[in-house]
C-alpha cells in the first residue's frame, strides 16, 4: 500500500502497509527496520497495547526496559520492535524519537514522558467557569519546548457569557501572539471539518488540557462514533471529573491519529526545558548588555526598553520572569 502525504512542502510518499494508518512514514522514521513493527496505543502498569494499523494487541515489556529510566521507556505514540516469544508479544526496543512530549513530577521534578512522535497538539481550554490564560500559556510552553505545533481550541462557548470568546481571543493574542486559535464545540461535527486541515494522513495530534474542557468528546466527534467515555462537567468550580484514566491512540478514518490524555491537575516542567513560548524575549535578551541580565535594573536591557518602546507587553515579561524563577528553584540542588 501507499499513501501519499500533503506536507507543508509538498508531497510526501509513504510505503508501509496498514502502519501508514498509524502515522509511519519512510521519511520521517527511515526505512522499516527488519521485525515486526508497532506503535504503542496504550501504556498499561506493566504491559502496553500496540497498533499494527490493523489491530491492537497486548505485550509486554523486557525487564531491562521496564526498570529504565522514565525517558527510556516507551510512551503513548513510540514505535517499537516486537518478537513473538512463549505465546507473548516482548517488545525489543523503541525506534528513535521524532519528539517528546515531557512534563516533571509537580513535587520531585523527574522527568514525567508523556507521548512521542507528534506533529499537532491541541491545547483545550473552556470558556465558562475557568478560563486561565497562565494555564495555555504553561501547555503552549510545553508544547513548543518538544518542537511540536500547537492549535489552542476554546470550548464551552454556550456555557459562557456573551463576549468571552472574543475577550479569551483578545487576551491570547496578548499572552500568546502568533499562536493559532478557534473557538469550536467538541460536540458538533462540523468540528471535523474545521480541523481537517490540521489532521491529514500521517499526522499524530495529542489533545491536552484540564479536565472537563472536551478532550474525549472531541476525539469521539473525530471518529464519528462514541469510542471514549466523556464525563460531566463540574459547574460550581469549574472543574472537571477526571474522566479519562489513561493516554490512548487511536487512528481516524482521515488517516491522522489522535491521543487522548487525561487532565492534568498540575503542569511542572523538568529542569531542563526551555522557555520556549517566550522565543521573543530570550531574542531580546542576547542584545542586554550583560549576558546574565535579569531585565530588573541592569543599565543597558534590551529587554526592558522593549516593553519602554511598547514591543512587549510588560505582562509578557512578567510571566516569563515567573516561570524563568521556577525553573531556577527547580535546578537547586534539594
Ligand atoms: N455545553 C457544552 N458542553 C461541552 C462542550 N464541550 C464538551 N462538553 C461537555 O463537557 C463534558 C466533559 O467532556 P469530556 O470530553 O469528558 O472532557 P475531557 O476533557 O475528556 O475530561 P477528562 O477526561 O476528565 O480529562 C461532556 O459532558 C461534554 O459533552 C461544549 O462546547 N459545550
Ligand atoms: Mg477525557
Ligand atoms: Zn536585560
Amino acid at each position: 500500500m501507499r499513501g501519499r502525504i500533503p506536507g507543508t512542502n509538498g508531497e510526501i510518499t509513504c510505503t508501509s502497509g496498514g502502519l501508514v494508518r498509524i502515522g509511519w512514514c519512510v521519511e520521517r522514521f527511515g526505512e522499516h527496520p527488519p521485525g515486526a513493527l508497532a506503535r504503542v496505543a496504550v501504556v498499561e502498569r506493566t504491559r502496553l497495547r500496540l497498533h499494527d494499523g490493523e489491530r491492537v494487541f497486548p505485550a509486554v515489556l523486557p525487564t531491562l526496559l521496564r526498570r529504565a529510566r522514565p525517558e527510556a521507556r516507551p510512551v503513548v505514540g513510540d514505535w517499537v520492535r516486537y518478537v513473538e516469544e512463549g505465546g507473548q508479544r516482548l517488545v525489543k526496543d523503541c525506534l528513535a524519537r521524532r519528539n517528546l512530549l515531557v512534563r516533571a513530577d509537580s513535587e520531585t521534578g523527574r522527568p514525567k514522558p508523556m507521548v512521542a512522535n507528534v506533529d499537532e497538539a491541541f491545547i483545550l481550554s473552556a470558556l465558562d467557569g475557568d478560563f486561565h490564560p497562565r494555564r495555555i500559556e504553561r501547555y503552549l510552553n510545553l508544547v513548543l519546548a518538544a518542537g511540536i505545533a500547537p492549535l489552542v481550541l476554546l470550548t464551552r462557548a454556550d456555557r459562557a457569557g456573551a463576549g468571552a470568546a472574543d475577550a479569551a481571543l483578545a487576551r491570547l493574542a496578548e499572552i500568546a501572539p502568533g499562536c493559532p486559535a478557534q473557538v469550536l464545540d467538541p460536540r458538533a461535527p462540523e468540528s471535523a471539518a474545521l480541523l481537517a486541515p490540521y489532521l491529514r494522513p500521517g499526522t499524530t495530534v495529542v489533545l491536552l488540557g484540564s479536565s472537563g474542557v472536551g478532550k474525549s468528546t472531541l476525539l469521539n466527534t473525530l471518529l464519528g462514533e462514541e469510542r471514549r467515555r466523556t464525563g460531566a462537567f463540574r459547574e460550581r468550580d469549574g472543574k472537571g471529573r477526571h474522566t479519562t484514566t489513561e493516554r490512548a491512540l487511536f487512528p481516524l478514518p482521515s488517516g491522522a491519529c489522535v491521543i487522548d490524555t487525561p487532565g492534568l491537575r498540575a503542569l511542572a516542567f523538568t529542569p531542563e526545558t526551555e522557555l520556549a513560548a517566550f522565543a521573543d524575549i530570550e531574542a531580546l535578551a542576547e542584545s542586554c548588555r550583560f549576558r546574565d541580565c535579569r531585565h530588573e535594573r541592569e543599565p543597558g536591557c534590551a529587554v526592558r526598553e522593549a516593553v519602554a518602546e511598547g514591543r512587549l507587553a510588560a505582562e509578557r515579561l512578567a510571566h516569563y520572569r515567573k516561570l524563568l524563577a521556577e525553573l531556577e528553584a527547580r535546578r537547586r540542588p534539594r
